[in-house]
This record gives C-alpha cells, sequence and structure tokens, in this order.
C-alpha cells in the first residue's frame, strides 16, 4: 500500500502529481492524506514519528516512511518505471537529477526565505531585507527554467515525457505569484506550466488538491 502525506498546494504537489502519472501509467492505487500546515499538523507526535522533520511530503509504503522529494521522487520512478518520470539512460538521468537537486536544495528554500522569513530571525526589519533579496533571488532562478522551458520548446523540460521537473516547474512558477511575481512576466514559462497543468494526471493532483493556477495579485 503506498500513501503521501501532503499539504495542499505545497512542495508535496510534486509526488502527489507522480502519483497520479504512475496510477494513469500502472494502475498502481494510492491513498493521499492532507496534511493542514498552516494548522501546525506536520507537528503532531503522530506525524512527527513518520517525518521527524515536520514536513511534508512523506512517503509511506507498506507502512515504511521514506522522506524528501528527492528520494520519494527516485523510488518512485525506479519502482515504477513504465511511467518513465525520470530518463532511463544513466547519463540523461544524472543530468536530471542535477537540475531536479537544484530546484530542491536551492530555489525551494530560497523560497522559505520569502514565505516564511520569520524563521531566520526575531527582528522585524531584518525580516522585510530577507523577504526583500529572497525575492529578487527567487526571480532569477525562475528566469533559469524559463531557460529550460524555451530551450524545450513544445516538448517538456526532458524531451518528449512529462517528468518531476516539469512539475516541480509548476509548483516553483506558482509559488512566484504569492511572492508577487506575476507569472505573465515569464511568459515562456507560464505557458509552459499550462501545458502542464493540463496533462490529465496532473489536472487529477491540481483537483484534489483544489489548487488556483495563477495566485499573482498586486498588492
Ligand atoms: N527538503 C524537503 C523540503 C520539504 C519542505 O520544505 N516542506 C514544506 C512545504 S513546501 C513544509 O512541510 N513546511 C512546513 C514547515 O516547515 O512547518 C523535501 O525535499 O522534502
Amino acid at each position: 500500500m503506498i500513501e503521501l502525506h501532503y499539504g495542499p498546494g505545497a512542495c508535496s504537489f510534486v509526488p502527489h502529481a507522480g502519483l497520479e502519472v504512475v496510477k494513469a501509467a500502472t494502475g498502481q492505487e494510492f491513498v493521499a492524506h492532507a496534511v493542514k500546515l498552516h494548522k501546525g499538523e506536520q507537528r503532531t507526535p503522530e506525524y512527527l514519528a513518520l517525518n521527524p522533520n515536520g514536513q511534508v511530503p512523506t512517503l509511506v509504503v507498506d507502512g515504511k516512511p521514506l522522506t524528501q522529494i528527492v528520494a520519494i521522487c527516485d523510488w518512485l520512478d525506479r519502482r515504477f518505471p513504465q511511467a518513465a518520470l525520470l530518463p532511463a539512460d544513466t547519463w540523461a538521468r544524472a543530468q536530471a537529477m542535477s537540475r531536479f537537486a537544484w530546484m530542491n536544495n536551492t530555489v525551494h528554500p530560497t523560497f522559505t526565505h520569502v514565505f516564511m522569513p520569520e524563521r531566520f530571525t526575531d527582528d522585524a526589519s531584518a525580516q522585510a531585507a530577507i523577504k526583500a533579496s529572497a525575492i529578487a533571488q527567487y526571480r532569477g532562478y525562475l528566469g533559469r527554467i524559463e531557460q529550460w522551458a524555451i530551450e524545450a520548446g513544445e516538448g517538456f523540460l526532458l524531451g518528449d515525457r512529462l517528468s518531476f521537473l516539469d512539475i516541480y516547474a509548476l509548483t516553483l512558477l506558482r509559488w512566484g505569484g504569492f511572492a508577487g511575481i506575476d507569472p505573465e512576466s515569464l511568459p515562456r514559462l507560464w505557458a509552459h506550466v499550462q501545458r502542464v497543468a493540463q496533462v490529465p494526471p496532473v489536472a487529477a493532483a491540481i483537483e484534489r488538491e483544489r489548487l488556483k493556477l495563477n495566485v499573482y495579485r498586486r498588492d
């Protein structure tokens, strides 16, 4: 049995949509458990027993938890290669993992500085400075991901198959809206993400999480 603990709109969307792709390709079902991050459900003793970091996502396979997006997605791809969510060729896979790791260890934590600057200092004016600088950095990173979309043309980021990178790109561009970054200011990435959102398994995950793709609003 496969279970996923996810937070609606959070980074757990990456394995969530991946599980929908696996289901479409293989028929493998999964159980999705929503964790309300704004209510602190990730810090209950029961959840911390699964994921001591108090974060989503957590995948639970036959009762055994697995944490960290990159590890979860690597397992999903190796367990269900029919879904082809990462390249099979060794070098192409390593290149894909290089981009995937960068999204997870650089772009994603930069957004944490935008969304939760209070985690980094108690000083309110320093929080504002952290947030402003993180937004500028984040905008630059989205520009690099847009360059990948431009190189991909009408295809997906890794060629003709949807991969975890496309799903992460959707998640990160969507978050940009919360940071005051208009997705239309990155038109090629926005067009790419809108196409990715229409792939039926991705659309199914969007529906379960009740996500609005464009959350940008001018403050
Ligand atoms: N490196 C972790 C990052 C996970 C992460 O940052 N999760 C966020 C949501 S996007 C979270 O659960 N935040 C809740 C909290 O920190 O209280 C991974 O790859 O799984």
